[in-house]
């Protein structure tokens, strides 16, 4: 919950697969909501895991085993403690920007004026200590994707990738899963999801170079479409997004033949 750290309390036993470097078998943690989020460690064999308290109201664990040797697993109980450090902290960790979209709609736009206001605050008080570090996880329903298409896009320093950049991540947020990145506003093309989630990591190491954005979501399905579905690039949309002035197909099908406002109005004479 918000205004609270996680408390991780392994019991019990602790038992994977051993490797000098944990390279089959481990359970990694890490310090904030992303696969990307500093690393706390990894542990593998009996490397009893010690008490972990989260910064922010986020921790990351991930378990991996492969099919050969398997242990006995590992046991934690998580609990929640009341964050007590001043709402005015310009601890970075503070300033952990996670934007979650939950797309029962079928569209609709993302864009950086999402950024919560708490969040903007730390960055601002730090003046250029704290980077706006931002994802966006844009989740459709189980069976459905997400397609994400650029509707303008403007990275203050084009091309400096060290100063800001834009990346896609699915289905998750570990590196490997990083299937884009842009350091040109220009050159971002759509990208769809292999399963039902995508993230947009928005990067600039100061508020000065704050990106402005948008991009437009749009659900789809694969296979045969329904009645309450049209078909375009192969895909199945919502009928809802048939002239609703946002271009959710790639050849536009489903913004051409509308009528007009004013050409409806004519037709009432
Ligand atoms: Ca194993
Ligand atoms: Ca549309």
């Amino acid at each position: 919950p918000k205004g609270y750290k996680i408390h991780l309390d392994f019991k019990n036993n602790f038992i994977l697969e051993e490797s000098p470097e944990c390279n089959y078998d481990y359970l990694e943690i890490r310090d904030g909501p992303f696969g990307y989020s500093p690393l706390l460690k990894r542990h593998c064999g009996r490397d009893f895991p010690p008490f972990y308290l989260s910064s922010s109201r986020y921790l990351w664990l991930r378990f991996k085993t492969d099919d050969n040797v398997h242990k006995k697993g590992f046991h934690a109980t998580y609990s929640y403690q009341k964050d007590e450090s001043s709402k005015f902290s310009k601890d970075p960790r503070k300033a952990v920007c996670r934007i979650f979209i939950n797309a029962k709609t079928n569209d609709g736009i993302i864009s950086e004026e999402d950024i919560p206001t708490s969040v903007m605050s730390i960055i601002k008080r730090s003046r250029t200590k704290v980077p706006i570090d931002c994802t966006w996880e844009i989740r459709a329903p189980p069976d459905s994707h997400v397609q994400l298409s650029p509707v303008s896009i403007e990275l203050t320093r084009s091309g400096e990738c060290n100063l800001n950049y834009m990346s896609f991540y699915k289905p998750t947020t570990i590196l490997e899963a990083m299937s884009a990145k842009y350091c040109d506003g220009r050159k971002v093309v759509p990208v769809s999801s292999d399963r039902n989630r995508i993230f947009l990591r928005v990067f600039s190491k100061t508020i000065y170079l704050m990106p402005k954005f948008k991009f437009l979501y749009t659900v789809f399905r694969n296979g045969e479409c329904s009645e309450n579905e049209f078909s375009c690039d192969e895909r199945c949309l919502h009928k809802s997004l048939k002239c609703n002035k946002n271009v959710n197909c790639k050849d536009s099908t489903d913004e051409n033949s509308c009528n007009s406002p004013s050409g409806r109005f004519h037709s009432l004479f």
